[in-house]
């Protein structure tokens, strides 16, 4: 099944067992957490089909996997299933060849995860500029906070004196923040990236980065996508099919 499949929704039959030498990711097109092991899975070359899932209204057979019912969930042929979309990355991390985007030094890896849970306020707060937009109340106290994060993440790389946040090639980090500096312009927020020259310069050396394109919907389709989903119509997942 490919990645733009139409997603299914209750009432649809459970799917069979993964194919032998694949993995499956359970998904949906426009979410940035799901994107995050899009990426993984590119860099890693791994063979893998996806099922998009209508998340307005969930098979069942889809929470019985999830209990926490939220994608992206990986399914292996042997039936186990590997949810939250960190533990799926550093899953795929550990059992494919290829680049490792995780480095192995401890402090490294702390660092990294570190970043991870710091960006975390960042997502939490583009969700509640999107929402506030929504409701056309004023989101000027929330940008101000999101440029401020900004510029700590822009002072990440100024200090460290790197290309990527985590050294000169692109690891675990920068895939894990990426999907939501994708969908900047898309919210109107690429103001909070003024004045942060470093942060703007990893997001150009992103956009050529071959995971990073193959993952990459372009910003029509997201307004179309984000403009259904913020009415609550959940023809919002199948946007352009
Ligand atoms: N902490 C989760 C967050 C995933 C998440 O929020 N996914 C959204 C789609 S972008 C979802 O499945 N929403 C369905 C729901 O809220 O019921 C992760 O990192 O995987």
């Amino acid at each position: 099944m490919a990645a733009s499949a139409k997603c299914l929704g209750k009432g649809s039959p459970a799917p069979g067992p993964v194919p032998e030498g694949m993995i499956r990711l359970y998904s949906m097109r426009f979410c940035p957490f799901a994107q995050r092991t899009r990426l993984f899975l590119e860099v890693k070359g791994v063979k893998f089909e996806t099922i998009n899932i209508n998340l307005k209204d969930k098979p069942d057979w889809f929470t019985e996997k999830n209990p926490i019912g939220l994608v992206p969930v990986l399914e292996t042929p042997k039936g186990q299933v590997i949810y939250e979309s960190p533990i799926t990355c550093e899953y795929l991390d550990e059992v494919y060849a290829g680049k490792k985007l995780i480095p192995t030094d401890p402090y490294e890896k702390a660092k990294q995860k570190m970043l991870v849970e710091h960006f975390s306020k960042v997502i939490a707060h583009y969700y509640k500029i999107t929402m506030a937009k929504k409701n056309g109340e004023d989101t000027s106290v929330l940008e101000k906070e999101m440029k401020c994060k900004f510029n700590q993440f822009n002072e990440v790389l100024a200090n460290q004196k790197s290309q990527f946040f985590g050294g000169d090639s692109v690891s675990m980090i920068d895939y894990m923040i990426w999907p939501w500096f994708e969908r900047l312009e898309v919210v109107s927020l690429n103001k909070c990236l003024e004045h942060t020259h470093n942060l703007k310069s990893w997001v150009e050396r992103m956009k050529e980065d071959p995971a990073v394109k193959a993952t990459m919907s372009d910003l029509e389709t997201y307004k179309g996508f984000y403009k259904l989903y913020l009415e609550g119509n959940p023809d919002a997942y199948d946007y352009g099919l």
